[in-house]
This record gives structure tokens, sequence and C-alpha cells, in this order.
């Protein structure tokens, strides 16, 4: 295949916009000609880990295999993109030593909880200030921002069509042969 392997890794608060700005950059990728794969919650909290709660251990063991699979699929030549909350430093960074420091693309989506707050797709935000879920990342669970990020992403304020050509073109640099 003509492409460096990595795993472009999007990390954030829910509602920060990793799912959309996930796919809208494998979609540019894809279309440039690239071999790539998505990982995100729809394809792996569904299958894989639907044992998994999102207890903080749930979470670390959540991380841990997707880590695992993404590191398989590296193996085998592919551009990786996954959008999983990985609300913890150090489960990152043995993702990070596991793929090797040079393979992995840690994208930050920086937005203010308030903010995502507001969109509350899937009114979880709701739910959590009504006291019915205990443990939402932001309200009731921790989230630590990467403090190295090889990029960052302010969703509030930057067009999504320009964050993915941004990125794209920095990704491009580090996959291309
Ligand atoms: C965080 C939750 C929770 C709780 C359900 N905390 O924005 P979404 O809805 O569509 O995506 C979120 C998704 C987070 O799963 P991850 O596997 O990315 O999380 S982690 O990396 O922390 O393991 C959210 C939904 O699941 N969701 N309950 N309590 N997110």
């Amino acid at each position: 295949l003509g492409q460096r392997p990595k795993l472009i890794w999007f990390t954030g608060l829910s509602g920060s916009g990793k799912s959309t700005l996930a796919n809208a950059t494998e979609d540019a990728l894809y279309g440039m000609g690239y071999h790539t794969y998505l990982l995100d919650g729809d394809n792996v909290r569904t299958g894989l880990n639907k044992d998994l709660t999102f207890s903080d251990k749930d979470r670390v063991e959540n991380i841990r295999r997707i880590g695992e699979v993404a590191n398989l699929m590296l193996d085998a030549g592919l551009i990786v993109i996954s959008a999983f909350i990985s609300p913890f430093i150090s489960d990152r960074e043995l993702i990070r030593n596991l793929v090797g420091k040079d393979n992995f693309l840690e994208i930050y989506l920086d937005c203010p909880l308030e903010i995502c707050e507001e969109r509350d797709v899937k009114g979880l935000y709701k739910k959590a200030r009504q006291g019915l879920i205990k443990d939402l990342t932001g309200i009731g669970s921790p989230y630590e921002p990467p403090l190295a990020p090889f990029e960052v992403v302010h969703t509030a304020e930057e067009k999504m069509e320009d964050a993915v050509a941004r990125l794209v073109e920095k990704i491009n640099k580090k996959i291309k042969i």
C-alpha cells in the first residue's frame, strides 16, 4: 500500500464533535486514495465492547481493547481513525507507547462543556443534571485534556470544513510516501 500506517486518535467530551470530524476526515482521506478504517462507539461499544459500562474501570478496558484492535489494523497497513472520549491521559499514553510514538496522532477537540451541553444531541447532559446519569464525562466523571496533542480543534469556533482541511493537510504529511 502506498501509505504509512498511523492511528489518528480523536479525543474530547461527548458532543465536542468527534464523530462528525472523524467521519469527515475519513471521507477526505479515503477520497485521496488512502485505505482507512474508522473505529467509533457505533461499531465498538455495540459489539466488541458491549459488555462494558462507563465506570472508570470499564472505560480503561474500553480504550485498552480499542488500542489493541487499532494496533492490529496498523499491522495490516491501514490508516486507523478513532473517535472515543478516552478521558484519561494514562490510557492514551499506553496506546501511544503500544503503537509507537510516531504512529499516534492525537487530536484534541477542545470545546467548552457549556457548548457541548447546549448541543446535547442525545439528551445525556440533561439526564446527568437531573441525576439520572451519575458518571457522564464532564459532569460526574473527569476528562483530562491532552498536554501536547498533534493538533487541537476548537469546534465551537472553527468551521468544520476548515478544520477538516487543516487536519487532512497535516495528516497527509505523515502518511504519504
Ligand atoms: C460518557 C456516555 C455515557 C457516560 C453514554 N459518559 O456523545 P455520544 O454519547 O454519542 O458518545 C458518548 C459515548 C462515549 O463512549 P466512549 O466509548 O467514547 O467513552 S469512553 O472513552 O469514556 O469509554 C455518549 C455515550 O457513549 N455515553 N453514557 N456516562 N459518555
